[in-house]
């Protein structure tokens, strides 16, 4: 089809007293910060499904984005157009990643065979895409909850056959991301949940959804598919309660059915303020818990109830983000995948590097204040401060667990007059306030 972007120049970083809407103000690839470079610390990454294939539908109307590629017709030859179109996107933004479901990237067929034919000329096409441009895949996943099959789940759906259906999907998911070299696999749990505990048997859902992850795993280590393997929390939609809650309700399902070795987690933040938490309480929890993975990059808006896939662009959710990722020393085989659409009145191609730009630049911002934040010790001084009464007598004794209640109590008929400190939230807050608008 040729150059699909025609208006649109590779985007280049010009620094932030430009007024180039298509240049990075903030993301300059190149630029070290720490030990690494902007993009080594980013790992920016495309979402397909957002980008290419989304039309912009919302329950009460039809599609609206204008595409270079939206006259063809023929299923296969769309699913090749898109393909060019996503490469010359990547290419022209100076992203190295980007994200599919298998359903994105190749039209279902009349059966499983056709459906698995498609995807394999799909996939071949990609393949040599990648070798021409190095941009590689961040992680690959199935597409479990648009096809009426999933009607009510998919490995915990109440029908057998649903659940085969889908452990065959996902065998062929997992072939073609090790395919690509893909560095992660996520399953995020699409119609795992429920609608009404009157029909459910949540127990047996529960128990399938774990037998269903062993199968993949048995499987990864099969083909030799060596890439992390993570999970992506959601609270609700599309089922009114998602098996896959937060970051807590996931660690404890893979604990209780041992599974914690084998899963990281895919941070969203929509999904994080979906379940009431912060995005910064999501990255930390699993941080803290040894499980942050990957991150979808995107916001909510606090009005809306659901989860609107926006780009991101409110810095101070980029610093305090950051600032959990640098602590967790990088994403390690994870990135910062865009799980975010440009608005349904944002219909212009253009628009689709407009959105990508302001997430970028948003991250790239955050990056360099929270790495501030980090080496000026701002708020690690004060947290170690906060408790340090651990550090040295009964308090290091609670921690190296010598002392018990019997012991405690002697101490405190002793020491019963307690002297607490202010937390200081408000003066915190405005240091990193000062940090956001001068670093
Ligand atoms: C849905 C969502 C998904 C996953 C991949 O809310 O975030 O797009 O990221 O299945
Ligand atoms: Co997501």
């Amino acid at each position: 089809m040729g150059e699909l972007f025609k208006d649109v120049p590779k985007i280049k970083y010009e620094g932030k007293d430009s007024r180039n809407p298509l240049a990075f103000k903030y993301y300059n690839p190149e630029e070290v910060v720490g030990d690494k470079t902007m993009a080594e610390h980013l790992r920016f990454s495309v979402a397909y499904w957002h980008t290419f294939t989304g039309e912009g539908v919302d329950p009460f109307g039809m599609g609206t984005m204008v595409r270079p590629w939206n006259s063809l017709q023929d299923p296969m030859e769309l699913a090749k157009a898109r393909v060019e179109a996503a490469f010359e996107f990547m290419q022209k933004l100076g992203v190295e990643y980007f994200c599919f479901h298998d359903r994105d990237i190749a039209p279902e067929g009349e059966t499983l065979a056709e459906t698995n034919r498609n995807l394999d000329e799909i996939v071949a096409l990609i393949k040599e895409k990648m070798e021409e441009t190095g941009i590689k895949l961040l992680w690959g996943t199935a597409n479990l909850f648009a096809h009426p099959r999933f009607v009510h789940g998919a490995a915990t759906s109440p029908n057998a056959d649903v659940f085969a259906y889908a452990a065959a999907q996902v065998k062929k998911a997992l072939e073609i991301t090790k395919e690509l070299g893909g560095e992660n696999y996520v399953f995020w749990g699409g119609r795992e949940g429920y609608e009404t505990l009157l029909n459910t048997d949540m127990g047996l859902e529960q128990d399938n959804l774990a037998r269903f992850f062993q199968m993949a795993i048995d499987y990864a280590e099969e083909i030799g598919f060596t890439g992390q393997f993570l999970i992506e929390p959601k609270p609700k939609e599309p089922t009114k309660h998602q098996y896959d809650f937060d970051v807590a309700t996931v660690l404890s399902f893979l604990r209780k059915y041992g599974l914690e070795k084998y899963f990281k987690m895919n941070i969203e933040a929509n999904h994080a303020t979906l379940a009431g938490h912060t995005f910064q309480h999501e990255l930390h929890l699993a941080r803290v818990n040894g499980v942050l993975g990957s991150v979808d990059a995107n916001q909510g808006d606090m009005l809306l109830g659901w989860d609107t896939d926006q780009f991101p662009t409110d810095i101070y959710t980029t610093t305090l983000a950051m600032y959990e990722i640098l602590k967790n020393g990088g994403l390690h085989s994870g990135g910062l995948n865009f799980d975010a659409k440009v608005r349904r009145a944002s219909f212009e191609p253009v628009d689709l590097f407009y959105g990508h730009i302001a997430g970028m630049d948003a991250f790239a911002r955050g990056l360099k204040v929270a790495h501030k934040l980090l080496e000026n010790k701002v708020l690690e001084e004060f947290v170690a401060e906060r408790y340090n009464s651990y550090c040295e007598g009964i308090g290091k004794d609670i921690v190296e667990g010598k002392v018990g209640f019997k012991e405690l109590e002697e101490y405190v008929m002793k020491n019963d007059q307690i002297t607490n400190t202010s937390g200081r939230q408000e003066m915190l807050e405005s240091i990193v306030n000062q940090y956001i608008i001068e670093v």
